[in-house]
């Protein structure tokens, strides 16, 4: 092969790489689903751009993430097991959930916490309500997803730790769990 042919080769290589890399990133800041949160047949559109969780029926906002949260993922379907969907909710957040709970075992006051919270499709709200909040969790969440097995659903869950967090602003996977919900909060089965 000619050095020029070599070149342009290798210009198209860098070029692919630049494109993945690039749409990589976009895929990571920008997450978009359709879920039928209310059972009505019409799929309402999840969306996550920049920190911010919107979701819109028939094109109305009916729900928006608090602007001083930085969430940074969610997940739809039934994590309690109660037959009805849930939008889950993951984020960071100033502030730990109620400081007066003495049940709360991680404390991260001034730092930013990870926080996990559940929505339901409420007919009597005009929008999506607030079933469950954690308080800081103990690790913050890298990804979520629910899994059936044998006819339940289970939550699992990769976790970053926040050390690596407070050193670089980022988390990486450092640990995998499974939880299953029972009664008011989430219980871990095991670790992987
Ligand atoms: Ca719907
Ligand atoms: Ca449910």
């Amino acid at each position: 092969m000619k050095l020029s042919s070599l070149l342009k080769a290798g210009a198209i290589l860098s070029l692919i790489a630049v494109i993945l890399i690039s749409s990589h990133s976009i895929f990571k800041r920008t997450q978009s689903r359709t879920f039928d949160l209310d059972g009505d047949l019409d799929e309402e559109t999840i969306a996550l751009n920049s920190g911010l969780l919107k979701v819109f029926s028939d094109n109305q906002v009916i729900y928006n993430s608090d602007i001083a949260w930085e969430v940074t993922l969610f997940e739809v379907g039934d994590v309690n097991n109660d037959a009805k969907p849930e939008l889950l909710v993951g984020f960071w957040r100033y502030g730990d959930y109620g400081p007066e709970n003495e049940y709360a075992r991680i404390r991260r006051d001034p730092k930013r916490s990870y926080h996990l919270y559940l929505y339901q499709y409420d007919r009597n709200a005009p929008n999506l309500r607030l079933i469950w909040g954690s308080s800081t969790l103990n690790d913050p969440i890298f990804s979520m997803e629910i899994q059936s097995i044998d006819e339940k659903n289970y939550l699992k869950l990769e976790t970053g730790t926040y050390s690596e967090y407070d050193e670089t602003g980022n988390i990486s996977v450092r640990a995998e769990s499974l939880w299953l919900w029972e009664d008011w909060y989430f219980s871990k089965l095991h670790d992987y």
